[in-house]
C-alpha cells in the first residue's frame, strides 16, 4: 500500500510531464496517429454536448461518465448541423476512409469533435476519457490535438476461467469494464470445465445443481494439486440465464462481444458428474473434480451425447448473439476411447485412422450443427489433430505452431500462445517472490513485446491472423483481487499488442510515460494490480 501511495505521488508529476514528452498523450493502447498543436480546450459547465442520436450506446456512456466522475451536468443535445463554439460534437460525419472501429478525435481551443461510426465512437470516447483529469473537477483543460485511430486486429480478446474458481456477475462486469477501457472487444467466457459447470441449461438442470459445485479442501494446502482432505461443504456457483443475459447486455453496451466456451470432448468432468450416461464407462462414479490438470474422463461420442451437446448449444446460441461459439477441443486424452468397444467399432465403421480421427469427426459434427444455426466455431489448437473442421477458427495456445499451421491451411486464427506472455495466469516476476501461481514466465515486457503475426507466414497467410487474446486461468486464483493482480497491468499490454500498429509500439513509452497514469486510474477505480518493477520511477 505504501508503494501505491508513493507511486500515486510520483504519478501526478509524471502524468503532467508525460503530456510534454509522450507522443501518445498518455493513451493506452497507443493510437495510430497523434498530431499535437498549441493551445487547450476548457471543458466546463458552459460546454455543450451534441450527438447524432441520443440513444447511441457510446453517447450514453460518455454522458454517464461525465455525470459520475466530474462535477459537470451536461445534457446531450441533438446535432443541429450548426457547430456551436465550446462544444463536444459526437458525429458520424467526417469518417471517410476510416477503417472499421476507427475514430477521428480533434481538439481545438473551441471544440472537441469525435467523428466515428459504431464502435469507433466508443473508442474515441475512451481516448478522450484517458486525457481527462482524475480528480473530480468542474473544469478540465485538454490539449489541442488531432488523433486518427483504428485497431490493428478485429479480434481483441481476453478469456476468464470461471470454472476453476467461480466469480459472480458483478465481478465479471468489472472485468468487462477493464476490457472496455482499453479497447478490447471480445470477452471469452470459459463456462465449463472439469471443476465446474457455470451456465444454467434449462433442459439439463443437474449440469448446475450437481456440476456447479464441488468438494473443496480446507485442510492442508488449499492449492495442493492433489488435495486429500475435504470438509464436504459445497464450493462453486453458476449463472442463471437471466444473469447471463444481463452480462451480455452490459458487454454489448460497451461494444464487447462475449464468446461463450462449452468444452468438448475433454474437460467434461463436471458435466459427467451430472449426467454419467454421456461418458464411455458406466462403471465410473464421475465426480466434479477437486484437483487440477488433464482429465481422462471425456464425453463418449454416442448419438445420445451428440443430442445432449446439441441441446446445450441450442440454449447457448439462443442466449449469446456472438458469431463465434467456442467448443474447446483441448486436452482430451484418448484413454477412455481406446478402452471403449463402442469407440473402436465407430472408428472402424467410419473408416477413421485412430482416436484423433474420432475427435476430428466429433468436432466436425458439432461444427456442422453450429454452422446450421448461423454461427462459427472456435477451438483450441488440438482441433488440428486428425484434420481441421472445414470452417473452424483455431485458437493457438501451445505456442504459435498451431496458429501457423492453421493459417497455412487458410483457416482463421486467434493467437494466444502460452509461451509468449499471453497466459495471464503465469507469473509476472520471480516464481519465488510472487504469490502462488501455476508457474510459467510472463513479465510485462514479454507480454508487451508479443507480435501475433509470425514472420514465417507469407503476407497472404498473415491475413488469417484475426487477432490476439490474453488468457486468465484460475486454478491458483480464488479471489477477485488476485484475478486483478494477475490481469493487471498485463491486460493493458495485451490491448496495445492487439490495437497499436507495430511501428508505434515502444515499451519505454508505454511503461514510463503512459502506464503510471493508467495505474492511477486503476487505483481510483479500486482495481488491484501488480506494481510493475519498471514504471520509470
Ligand atoms: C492449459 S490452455 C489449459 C487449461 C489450463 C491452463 C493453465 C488450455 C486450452 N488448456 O485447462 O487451465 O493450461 O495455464
Amino acid at each position: 500500500k505504501k508503494l501505491i501511495v508513493l507511486l500515486a505521488f510520483f504519478t501526478l508529476s509524471i502524468v503532467t510531464k508525460a503530456q510534454d514528452t509522450d507522443p501518445n498523450l498518455g493513451i493506452i493502447p497507443a493510437p495510430v496517429s497523434v498530431i499535437k498543436s498549441p493551445g487547450t480546450f476548457t471543458l466546463s459547465q458552459e460546454t455543450s454536448l451534441f450527438a447524432d442520436t441520443l440513444t447511441n450506446k457510446a453517447v450514453i456512456f460518455l454522458s454517464d461518465y461525465l455525470q459520475n466522475t466530474t462535477m459537470l451536468r451536461i445534457p446531450v443535445k441533438l446535432n443541429s448541423g450548426v457547430n456551436k463554439n465550446n462544444s463536444i460534437v459526437l458525429t458520424s460525419a467526417g469518417t471517410d476512409g476510416l477503417p472499421a472501429e476507427g475514430y477521428r478525435l480533434t481538439i481545438t481551443p473551441t471544440k472537441i469533435i469525435i467523428a466515428a461510426k459504431g464502435a469507433g465512437l466508443f473508442y474515441g470516447i475512451q481516448s478522450l476519457i484517458q486525457m481527462m483529469p482524475l480528480e473530480r473537477t468542474a473544469t478540465a483543460k485538454l490539449p489541442c490535438v488531432q488523433i486518427e485511430d483504428y485497431p490493428r486486429f478485429g479480434y481483441r480478446g481476453s478469456m476468464l476461467d470461471v470454472c476453476r474458481h467461480f466469480f459472480n456477475i458483478s465481478f465479471v462486469k468489472r472485468y468487462i469494464d477493464l476490457l472496455a477501457a482499453y479497447k478490447l472487444n471480445t470477452f471469452h467466457w470459459h463456462l465449463t470445465d472439469d471443476q465446474g459447470w457455470r451456465i444454467e441449461i434449462k433442459k439439463y438442470p443437474k449440469l448446475t445443481s450437481v456440476g456447479g459445485f464441488r468438494k473443496e479442501t480446507l485442510i492442508g494446502n488449499y492449492y495442493d494439486r492433489n488435495p486429500q482432505q475435504f470438509d464436504n461443504t459445497k464450493q462453486g456457483g453458476y449463472y442463471t440465464q437471466d444473469e447471463i443475459r444481463e452480462v451480455i447486455k452490459y458487454a454489448s453496451d460497451r461494444y464487447i462481444t462475449i464468446v461463450p466456451e462449452i468444452e468438448m470432448p475433454g474437460h467434461a468432468g463436471a458435466a459427467l458428474a451430472a449426467y454419467p450416461q454421456f461418458g464411455c464407462d458406466s462403471t465410473i462414479n464421475y465426480q466434479v473434480l477437486t484437483k487440477w490438470g488433464v482429465n481422462n474422463d471425456i464425453f463418449c461420442p454416442t448419438e445420445k451425447t451428440f443430442s445432449f451437446l446439441e441441446d446445450v448449444l441450442t440454449e447457448v446460441i439462443a442466449l449469446f448473439p456472438s458469431k463465434y461459439i467456442h467448443i474447446g477441443g483441448d486436452e482430451a486424452p484418448k484413454v477412455a476411447w481406446k478402452q471403449s468397444a463402442y469407440c473402436q467399432a465407430m472408428i472402424k465403421r467410419l473408416k477413421l485412422k485412430d482416436e484423433h480421427g474420432l475427435q476430428s469427426y466429433f468436432i466436425q459434427r458439432m461444427e456442422k450443427f453450429v454452422n446450421s444455426k448461423g454461427r462459427s466455431i472456435i477451438g483450441w489448437d488440438e482441433i488440428l489433430e486428425g484434420g481441421l473442421a472445414p470452417k473452424a477458427t483455431v485458437m493457438s495456445w501451445r505456442g504459435e505452431e498451431g496458429g501457423i499451421e492453421a493459417a497455412r491451411q487458410n483457416h482463421d486464427v486467434i493467437m494466444s500462445p502460452s509461451n509468449a506472455g499471453l497466459y495471464l495466469d503465469h507469473v509476472q516476476g520471480k516464481l519465488s517472490t510472487e504469490p502462488l501461481a501455476i508457474g510459467g514466465n510472463a513479465p510485462l515486457q514479454k507480454t508487451y513485446s508479443y507480435n501475433p503475426t509470425p514472420s514465417v507466414l507469407t503476407d497472404a497467410q498473415k491475413t488469417y491472423i484475426k487477432g490476439v487474446q490474453g488468457n486468465l486461468w484460475t486454478e491458483y486464483i480464488a479471489t477477485e483481487n488476485k484475478v486483478l493482480y494477475m490481469a493487471l497491468p498485463r491486460l493493458l499490454a495485451v490491448a496495445e499488442v492487439a490495437w497499436t500498429p507495430l511501428a508505434n509500439k515502444n515499451f519505454k513509452d508505454f511503461s514510463e510515460n503512459r502506464l503510471p497514469g493508467q495505474l492511477a486510474w486503476l487505483d481510483k477505480n479500486n482495481f488491484n494490480y501488480r506494481v510493475p518493477a519498471a514504471v520509470g520511477i
